[in-house]
């Protein structure tokens, strides 16, 4: 079993093993252990990461990037729209309504949904993981912003599904960033002692997450989480980029935003210019030649200036720190561990700490943090990985609802079944008295503080309910869930038979037999909704091990379908043909570059058979031999250029065959001779 984390980030993707000696973090085929979140689609292959990241400009309107917060959204949603206006590449309406991306792939146009394309992503990432452990990879650990609804979570479990990995939790990042700071402390308060509390900030390129975490020896429990979903590094890219592009309209005469390769460009430089002002704070030069029109530019910044310039953006840093104290009204504060490459600009970190008139903490490596986080928490749920016994309780962001009605009386009822920081992951059973089969709406319960459009999380309908022989209602219990994915679920449903003779209150109602597990302990209470309805708070393997050690001797109980119907997820069959697809294209990829590998093979083989023929092969072919070789490889490497350009794989294994029955003979020649000393040598030294 592999035990792998994923920090998908906006920008950046890191992935983080474990390994006999511990965690570490992963480089890929370029040494780096960030991969770009980039993917560039071509006529015979797609690139992803680094390789993709280079050809943002050159190949813009096939290039993707951007796209993580497409998730689970429709085209028509507000934040899809404004960023359709912003990216090189096109965005297209699915016929389901959600959001597709457009590009030319192997001559064709094409639309892959978010969830493929994410799915290209983590197909990469496998990879790159598979090499570093050189063994398959499935299990893993993703983190996903704290603010992702059920939808988005939804979606990126798609995507996962896709690209062929088993995800055993998506976590949240800063939970993750939680446990990498917590399950190494030695110092941890014990568990009877008062709990240290420690504030967590993650600020990447597209958003902030801020949550207050308590810690005691062996466990950790996020208490509260707030966020800017819309604030991150990209937003001081902006903000530069619009600078200068109103400097260069001025002094250059230039209209960058006609051209989209300019645009790129300057968001590359702005980019850098960014990271230059938070370790310099003179005035700093961008400078771009040939930028439009044969034009160079150049143009300069200091970071007071900068500072001056994002002044509306400082203020958005506040927010959500105050919010995450309210919530849990905790006045000590242990720690604030920052991380996330936007926490590096001088300003953001003074902000935050002057908040808390605290030093802020930089003692988690900002890039890695999240990804280490995840790959903890693969290995904790790994049975194959002994770690440190670590208990992570999170937090439910939006309170949810749950909301019934039966199709033919109008009785309807609702009642909220995780409040705002309800411990998760967390299951309920939820006693109803009915007659016929009904229906349980769940959806978000404050839609405005959702940073999404839509509150509903889905309709389920429990199926077969049918009265007792004597007529009466019959009891029936639905287990609601937030699971591990921090998805919401109604996980299953039974009808209790009323025994003859038996009193019609069961003992398991009663006495919720709660726990443990790491799972958190709760009693809603047995409160009476609405004179027939009865609520309690349960944990999950108890739950089943009491009704049935108590159903043998008091009740029969039935086990009901439940229909599902969460809203915009993918089709099974769908879904079965993106999993096809995308073994298809991973094929595709591998065969093209076969394809390379053996066209380069030929270039390869050229060059060094020319090198040699005129240094150490010169004794050993006759000048009649050497002219014609030579020949041969100036042709080859003009047919390489020319016809031999785009070839199938077999005609450059070919042509490199035919290279080396002339090339091999000569090779031998020298090898023998060159060995006939060296074997005198050896001889020698064992005289
Ligand atoms: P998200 O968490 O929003 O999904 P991400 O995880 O991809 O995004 P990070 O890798 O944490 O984001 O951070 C990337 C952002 O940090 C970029 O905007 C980048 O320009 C910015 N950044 C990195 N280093 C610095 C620096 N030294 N100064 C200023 N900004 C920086
Ligand atoms: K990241
Ligand atoms: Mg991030």
């Amino acid at each position: 079993m592999s035990v792998v984390g994923i920090d998908v980030g906006f920008q950046n993707c890191y992935i983080a093993v474990a390994r006999s000696g511990g965690i570490e973090t992963i480089a890929n085929e370029y040494s780096d252990r960030c991969t770009p979140a980039c993917i560039s689609l071509a006529s015979k292959n797609r690139t992803i990461g680094n390789a993709a990241k280079s050809q943002i400009i050159t190949n813009f309107k096939n290039t993707v990037h951007g796209f993580k917060k497409f998730h689970g959204r429709a085209f028509d949603d507000q934040y899809v729209q404004g960023e359709k206006s912003k990216l090189p590449y096109n965005l297209h309406r699915l016929d389901n309504g959600s959001t597709g991306i457009k590009v030319r792939y192997l001559n064709e146009d094409k639309v892959f949904t978010i969830e493929q394309m994410t799915a290209m992503l983590l197909t990469k990432l496998k990879e790159t993981s598979e090499h570093a452990l050189k063994k398959p990879v499935v299990d893993c650990v993703i983190s996903v912003p704290s603010f992702f609804t059920d939808i988005e979570r939804r979606s990126l479990m798609d995507a996962t599904q896709i690209a062929g990995l088993n995800c055993l939790r998506l976590i949240n990042d800063t939970t993750a960033v939680a446990l990498a700071y917590g399950i190494y402390k030695q110092d941890l308060p014990n568990p009877e002692e008062k709990p240290r509390n420690v504030v967590f900030v993650d600020i990447g390129h597209s958003s902030y997450q801020v949550s207050i975490a308590s810690f005691n020896k062996g466990k950790l429990k996020v208490l509260a989480t707030a966020f800017d979903p819309y604030l991150g590094g990209r937003n001081f890219d902006e903000l530069l980029v619009e600078y200068f592009c109103g400097d260069f309209k001025n002094r250059f005469k230039l209209n960058v935003k006609d051209n989209p390769r300019a645009l790129l460009r300057l968001y590359q430089e702005c980019e850098k210019l960014k990271k230059l002002m938070s370790a310099n704070s003179s005035d700093l030069p961008l400078n771009i030649e040939c930028f439009m029109n044969d034009i160079d530019v150049h143009g300069k910044m200091n970071r007071a200036q900068f500072e001056e310039m994002c002044a509306q953006l400082w203020m958005r840093v506040e927010a959500p720190l105050k919010s995450v104290m309210e919530q849990s009204s905790k006045d000590e504060i242990y720690a604030i561990e920052v991380v996330g490459g936007a926490t590096r600009i001088p300003a953001i970190k003074e902000r935050i700490s002057k908040f808390f008139g605290k030093d802020i903490s930089t003692t988690l490596n900002a890039d890695e943090a999240v990804a280490r986080g995840c790959a903890l928490q693969c290995a904790i749920l790994s049975p194959a990985f002994k770690v440190r016994e670590f208990s992570i309780t999170d937090a439910v962001p939006f309170p949810i609802t749950l909301r019934w009605k039966s199709p033919t009386d109008e009785s309807v009822g609702e009642c909220e079944v995780y409040s705002k920081n309800h411990a998760a992951p967390f299951s309920k059973v939820i006693t109803f008295h009915k007659k016929e089969p009904f229906d349980l709406e769940a959806f978000y319960s404050s839609p405005h503080e959702l940073p999404y459009p839509d509150s509903r999380i889905g309709r389920f309908t429990i199926q077969n309910v049918v009265p007792q022989p004597d007529g009466d209602s019959s009891k029936v219990k639905v287990k609601v869930r937030v699971n591990m994915h921090g998805i919401f679920s109604v996980s299953s449903a039974s009808l209790i038979e009323k025994q003859k003779g038996e009193a019609e209150d069961v003992q398991m109602e009663t006495e919720p037999t709660v726990q443990n597990e790491g799972r958190p302990e709760e009693q809603v209470g047995d409160t009476d909704w609405q004179k027939n309805i009865s609520f309690l708070g349960d944990g999950d393997k108890q739950d089943q091990a009491a009704s049935s050690s108590k159903a043998k001797s008091k009740v029969k109980s039935v086990d009901l379908p439940i229909w599902a119907n969460t809203t915009r997820q993918l089709d099974r069959d769908v879904l079965n043909n993106f999993v096809e697809y995308e073994k298809k294209m991973i094929i595709q990829d591998k065969l093209e570059k076969e394809r390379n590998d053996a066209k380069n093979a030929v270039e390869e083989y050229v060059y060094e058979l020319r090198d040699k023929l005129c240094s150490i092969y010169e004794r050993y072919v006759t000048e009649d031999e050497s002219n014609r070789l030579t020949i041969m490889l100036e042709d080859t490497e003009n047919w390489l250029y020319e016809e031999g350009e785009d070839q199938e794989k077999e005609i450059y294994q070919d042509k490199l065959f035919e290279l080396k029955k002339f090339g091999e003979p000569i090779e031998e020649r020298y090898r023998e001779h060159e060995g006939r000393p060296r074997a005198f040598d050896e001889l020698g030294k064992k005289i």
